[in-house]
């Protein structure tokens, strides 16, 4: 049975909500490998499954979206940047991670994730496409099946719910925005490239030339692009293919990316996912 504060009155250390698959769960992971000297407890929340939709985790946050950070009984910080900002020492966050880290948010990624460009993409994409389609309905039956639910929490799956139907379906469901969302991260990664040709080999982060809070949120970004079969946007670009070669051989790297890839089965030096 739901009780709204099953969770939140066991929070002693802090504890993150994540789950593998997803892009901004292993950018505040690494960050907690790379920053954080204490243990966190994970809990992983299976996208697959909808168990972000449900009570318990919709009470914990609202957005019903991972990571969520709980920091203590009183405080949850959600959004990955928030929770990378509360982990980093104040010094390691810099004008130019901020920059940096920004433009990483506003990254097109679940339109490129979910979305298709053309027919046999499509036929790739069925269960992905099968899973965002159905969490509308998932919300709408947990609605109808918990009357006991605060006024609060049904006004965020109402407003959850208005959301998926609406430009989050369009701009995945429309092949021309989703290739327009390439082209943007194209751009991006063009960007990148002349940033880091700016450096001196060999590259060891993307910003200043060491490995900083900035990369923890671009190396997720990389792999989620290796995965959908992208992989040429990353090599044809020497100076970013060095980073990225760079990266995959930090401890970090190896812990946050421990699943074996679905794109490149078959390659044991492949870590994307
Ligand atoms: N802006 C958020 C984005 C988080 C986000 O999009 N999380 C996805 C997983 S990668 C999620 O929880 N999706 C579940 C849903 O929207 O139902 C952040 O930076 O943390």
């Amino acid at each position: 049975m739901y009780s709204e504060h099953k969770f939140l009155r066991l929070a002693k250390k802090m504890e993150l909500y994540y789950f593998w698959k997803s892009e901004y769960s292993s950018m505040v992971r690494l960050v907690l490998l790379e920053f954080y000297s204490h243990t966190v407890t994970l809990h992983e929340v299976d996208l697959t499954k909808h168990e972000q939709l449900q009570p318990f985790f919709c009470h914990i946050n609202p957005s019903m979206q991972i990571p969520t950070l709980v920091v203590s009984s009183s405080k949850v910080i959600t959004e990955s940047v928030n929770i990378s900002k509360y982990i980093v020492p104040k010094n390691g966050w810099t004008d130019k991670a901020e920059e940096m880290i920004q433009r990483i948010a506003a990254l097109p990624m679940y339109q490129i994730t979910y979305g298709y460009t053309d027919e046999p993409e499509l036929k790739k994409k069925q269960f992905l496409q099968t899973l965002f389609k159905e969490r509308p309905t998932v919300m709408k039956n947990i609605l109808l099946s918990n009357s006991s639910l605060s006024e609060d929490m049904k006004q965020n799956y109402a407003n959850r719910i208005r959301i998926y139907e609406t430009e989050m379906i369009e701009q995945m469901s429309d092949p021309v925005i989703v290739q327009h969302c390439w082209k943007k991260i194209d751009e991006f990664l063009v960007w990148l490239e002349q940033q880091l040709s700016k450096l001196e080999d060999p590259i060891l982060g993307v910003i200043e030339n060491q490995f900083s809070v900035a990369d923890c949120h671009l190396i997720p970004i990389v792999a989620r692009i290796i995965s959908l079969e992208r992989e040429h946007l990353i090599s044809q670009k020497p100076k970013l293919y060095q980073w990225w070669k760079q990266m995959q051989k930090r401890d970090s790297f190896r812990k946050v990316f421990d699943k074996k890839c679905e794109t490149h089965p078959n390659d044991s030096n492949c870590f994307c996912k």
